[in-house]
């Protein structure tokens, strides 16, 4: 069934260039780019996208990267979108994700990890909410 997840291009992926080579796997799977916007974003931001995450002691680091630089935030849509972008992601640590994904090809990081995909159908729906209202 058709659906829709919240992808994140991290900073490191922008640092990198890695925008083109990212978002063409996705495309070349079959998913679709529905929106999407490019920049930086505060720390208000980054605790709205993270709240499950802001007690946790990696927070604060990660607080800082995703506030580095400039984003490209996106909404993907296809079959299985939500599942297939993490497959396609990879592990959170790149230097056991599987060879083949996103994060096994291209980040030797745990918090470097070049991309954020929504992990269930309600986080997407609570991130699309979040990054794109007008989608609403
Ligand atoms: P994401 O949310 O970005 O798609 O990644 P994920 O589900 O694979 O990982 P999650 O557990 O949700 O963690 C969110 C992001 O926090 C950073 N992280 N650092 N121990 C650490 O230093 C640590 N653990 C996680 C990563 O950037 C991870 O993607
Ligand atoms: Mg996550």
């Amino acid at each position: 069934m058709s659906e829709r997840t919240l992808v994140l291009l991290k900073p490191d992926a922008v640092r990198r260039g890695l925008i083109g080579e990212i978002l063409g796997r996705y495309e070349a799977k079959g998913l679709g780019v529905v929106a999407m916007w490019f920049g930086t974003i505060d720390g208000d931001k980054a605790d709205a996208h993270y709240a499950e995450h802001v007690e946790r002691d990696f927070y604060p680091p990660l607080r800082a990267f995703v506030t580095s630089g400039p984003m490209a935030a996106m909404v993907l849509e296809g079959d299985a979108a939500v599942e297939v972008v993490r497959l396609l992601n990879g592990a959170t640590n790149g230097v056991v994700a599987a060879p083949g994904t996103i994060r096994g090809d291209l980040s030797l990081s745990n918090r470097e990890n070049l991309v954020h995909g929504s992990d269930s159908a309600e986080s997407a729906e609570r991130e699309i909410a979040l990054w794109f209202p007008e989608l609403g």
